[in-house]
């Protein structure tokens, strides 16, 4: 029997459908499900279509943590629509204010060795404890409540094998960071990455989640680590010792792709404006002034990363040029850390401490000053994406962010001096006065709709042939923050399709709704790794509701492929780059068979500008009859009416 690496185990073991071979299409049972709620109204939304009255999977939690400002009703609505259906379907439910869903499900929910499917691209933090815990589209997760497999390209490996010990001042995200000075955003794009070797043993749990959160920006399927006494005792710690089992790849299992890391050689690393692997050595861009320093986000918000900052600042101050706020990963993060007297030199050094939640990591409030520069512990910089326009953030650990809030400038965190030692609690107060059960007679909770909650559109199939005006054409790397912008103008809407589609592009041309409704039938150029970043298939649905039709680029992002593929926007690929030069905006494209041509072939032929250029597609079956059906929706429903014919 072949050595196996730790992803193959587990994926073997929850294997439905097709074989485990790199890039062919595989079916896995899903075990958990994680929504949060600026995805999760339009899961519910989708999974109430389905007609099912109970979640089918182990556990599922529905997570309130991105629209918390509620600077009128349409959070609470939301919040209310999601407590309700939560406790209708049979999901637990963790209340606005709670925490962070990938902080909460890592000390509350998490099992090492199962599978979780979340609605949100963070969701791989489960991996920090042995599970395959993947970020997708809601609809991907509504199907998976639903009982369904979730599909997806077997991955290959990647092993990244860590030696050596973390010195005084260097922690988890330093090691993320290497990992995306190294291989940039695009690195981990088909791969599952994997950590082994001698290095891993002196890794925390919470540290171990912090490199998994933020693989998501390598663009990775997901991230693993073993699950050893460290998980048991994190385990231990959170009084569930109980759910513990040890997991790790066998001895001499081989990768598709291999790395190795030895920590002794790390020192602080930063992530500079505006991509997540911009990354520079913290003592190379020492001396830049800084005005604002968060601490928080799911990558960086567990006890330890916020007990560091409590010990440096006892008997010091925050910087008077500096705004320095902390976002508690949860309240149960927040009551530990008040057990040990952390906050109380939080107050006295001038912190800001806010609610437990996402926060500024997606613009819902803490925008910079103009022009100013931010140090944020959060996993992403993109452009805009904290709420100010010509934002400059940077991406570092909490020991760099508190070097910051102290000198007022960007220093190495090793200029403070001694090291605190954090001890971790052998048992942590657990509180879980915030999360709800699901209902005991579900048949008598009533779904609470308030007006911001408006009907999943309906599309239609796919014709045989298409004519689409070229509206926007794209460079590399476009963001979903690009498309579908997040902050807290627009997060509020994600269940309201027509009004959320007025902001499409905004960033990038302010005309582009017009401009799709003007073309009828429309169509995006763009470049490499395009779709990168988050799990919101609104920058697919939104897209689709005005009339965007097919997207042609030379590579895509995992999770927005899918998304696009679920709403019936025809995705294609260059099959030679040069051809994206041929196209340029304005120019309109015709696909004379693309019915035909998306159901049975491995090429789209598009004719434009008096040339015919032949794309590729990469489609399963189920992707070719869910773009046919104008959507993953459509297809599931036609399949249910035949059942029931
Ligand atoms: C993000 O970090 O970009 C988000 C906001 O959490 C998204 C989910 C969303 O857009 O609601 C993600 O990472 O999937």
């Amino acid at each position: 029997m072949a050595e196996k690496t730790l992803s193959q185990k587990i994926l073997e073991q929850h294997l439905l459908t097709g074989n485990p071979i790199p890039g062919e299409e595989v079916g896995i049972r899903i075990d958990h499900t994680l929504t949060q709620d600026a995805t999760g109204t339009m899961v519910y939304l989708e999974f109430e279509k389905m007609g099912i009255n109970k979640v089918k999977t182990e556990l599922s939690v529905s997570y309130v943590d991105h629209n918390l400002l509620q600077t009128d009703f349409k959070n609470m609505d939301d919040h209310l629509f999601l407590q309700t259906c939560s406790a209708k379907y049979g999901l637990y439910f963790s209340k606005p204010g709670n925490g962070i869903s990938h902080q909460v499900h890592f000390e509350r929910f998490g099992i090492p060795g199962k599978t979780m499917l979340g609605s949100d691209s963070h969701t791989c933090t489960g991996g920090g404890m042995g599970m395959i815990a993947i970020g997708a589209g809601g609809l991907d997760v509504a199907l998976a409540m639903a009982g369904e497999p979730y599909h997806l390209k077997y991955p290959k490996t990647f092993g990244v094998k860590l030696t050596g010990k973390l010195q005084d001042w260097v922690s988890g995200k330093d090691i993320i960071l290497e990992m995306l000075r190294r291989h940039s955003v695009k690195g981990g794009v088909g791969y599952i990455v994997e950590y082994f070797g001698p290095g891993v043993k002196s890794l925390s749990a919470t540290d171990r989640a912090t490199i998994a959160n933020m693989g998501a920006e390598l663009g990775a399927t997901t991230t693993i680590f073993p699950s050893d006494i460290q998980t048991k005792r994190y385990l231990q710690s959170q009084s569930r010792g109980d759910v513990w089992v040890e997991l790790k790849a066998d001895q001499g299992a081989k990768y598709d792709k291999l790395d190795k890391i030895n920590l002794s050689e790390l020192e602080p690393l930063i992530a500079c404006p505006s991509s997540p692997d911009n990354v520079k050595k913290v003592k190379d861009v020492e001396g830049t002034p800084v005005d604002q320093c968060i601490t928080g986000s799911s990558v960086n918000s567990s006890f330890r990363d916020l007990m560091i900052v409590c010990k440096v600042l006892e008997n010091k101050k925050i910087h008077d040029r500096v705004s320095f706020e902390i976002n508690p990963g949860s309240i149960q993060v927040l009551e530990n850390i008040a057990a040990k007297g952390g906050t109380v030199s939080l107050l006295n050094a001038g912190v800001r401490i806010q609610q437990s939640g996402c926060l500024g990591c997606i613009g819902m409030g803490q925008s910079p000053a103009s022009g100013s520069v931010s140090l944020r512990t959060f996993p992403r910089n993109f452009p805009g994406r904290s709420g100010t326009k010509d934002d400059r953030i940077y991406l570092c650990s909490p020991e760099t962010a508190i070097a910051a809030g102290i000198f007022g400038e960007i220093r190495d965190p090793r200029n403070l001096g001694t090291y605190p030692r954090v001890s971790i609690p052998k048992k942590y107060i657990v509180n879980d006065s915030m999360i709800i059960p699901p209902a005991s007679h579900p048949e008598k909770v009533e779904i609470i709709r308030g007006p911001n909650i408006m009907p999943f559109p309906d599309f239609e199939e796919l014709p045989e042939s298409l004519e689409c005006k070229v509206i926007l054409k794209t460079g590399d790397n476009i963001t979903t923050d690009h498309i579908m912008p997040a902050g807290n103008t627009v997060l509020p809407l994600r269940s309201n399709i027509p009004e959320i589609s007025k902001f499409v592009y905004n960033q990038v041309d302010p005309e582009f709704p017009d401009k799709a409704k003007r073309a009828g039938n429309a169509a995006v150029i763009g470049g490499e790794n395009y779709g990168q970043g988050s799990s919101r298939e609104h920058a697919a649905i939104a897209p689709r509701y005005l009339g965007i039709r097919v997207k042609i680029v030379k590579s895509f992002a995992r999770i927005h492929y899918s998304n696009l593929v679920n709403f019936g926007i025809v995705p294609l690929l260059f099959e030679d780059w040069e051809d994206y030069n041929s196209i340029k905006e304005g120019d309109v494209i015709k696909l004379p068979k693309v019915r035909e041509e998306i159901l049975k072939e491995n090429h789209v032929t598009v004719e434009t500008n008096g040339r015919t250029i032949r794309t590729k597609i990469d489609l399963s079956e189920g992707e070719r009859n869910a773009i046919a059906s104008g959507g993953l929706v459509n297809y599931a429903s036609k399949k249910a009416r035949k059942v029931m014919t």
